[in-house]
């Protein structure tokens, strides 16, 4: 069923579960041609999360910060193309969010294992903030911060379980959010991870 938790924001319980086998699938084999890596903070901090890309652009960092690049820097190639069920999935669910014609150009592959986190940020390398993300959680759950438009403004706590998709549009695709760590466990299709895969237009 589907949520609205605030006036941009739409959770969609459950709403990737039906064909989760082929959708898990798809990532499997993206992860195959574009492994997953510990990105590193302009800090010089290894992020817990590890992360791949497909689509036309792929998001990496280093020290000299976060960006969108067409090119993998660890392979020299283009990123794998955006397996169709996973533009599918997110078109649709953007759609059914009030984002008819949400068109992505970048999809991330976050991979938590037990103890990984992701702490309170704004994801702002994008071009364009009025297209909105769409978000999937599969495998282990996890507690969700939501925040405000500002740091310190309090967070709501929202667990994500397999097969959630979030949309985040408007007013709220600028708010602080991140990931508490994620509990042990063990997910019948994924194992001990819990993989969020969010769609972007990122150019
Ligand atoms: C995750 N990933 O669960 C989350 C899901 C990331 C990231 O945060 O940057 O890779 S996406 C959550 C999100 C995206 C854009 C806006 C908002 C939340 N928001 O305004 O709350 O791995
Ligand atoms: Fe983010």
């Amino acid at each position: 069923w589907a949520e609205r938790l605030s006036s941009g924001t739409v959770l969609l319980h459950g709403w990737a579960c039906a064909g989760d086998a082929p959708l898990c699938a798809a990532v499997e084999d993206v992860l195959l041609q574009s492994p997953l890596r510990g990105m590193v903070t302009p800090g010089g901090q290894r992020m817990s999360v590890t992360t791949a890309s497909c689509g036309e652009w792929g998001w990496v960092s280093d020290r000299r910060g976060y960006r969108y690049s067409a090119v993998d820097p660890d392979s020299g190639q283009p990123w794998p193309a955006m397996p169709p069920p996973l533009r599918e999935l997110a078109r649709g669910a953007a759609a059914e969010a009030g984002f008819a014609g949400f068109d992505p150009d970048a999809c991330l592959i976050n991979c938590y294992l037990p103890g990984a986190r992701m702490g309170l940020h704004q994801d702002k390398d994008e071009r364009d903030f009025n297209a909105p993300i769409v978000s999937v959680s599969l495998g282990l759950p996890a507690v969700f911060l939501l925040g405000g438009l500002r740091r310190a403004d309090p967070s709501a706590r929202i667990l994500l379980q397999h097969g959630d998709v979030l949309v985040w549009g408007g007013p709220d695709r600028m708010r602080f959010h991140g990931v508490q760590p994620v509990k042990p466990g063990c997910h019948a299709l994924l194992g001990e991870r819990r993989i969020n895969l969010t769609f972007r237009k990122a150019r």
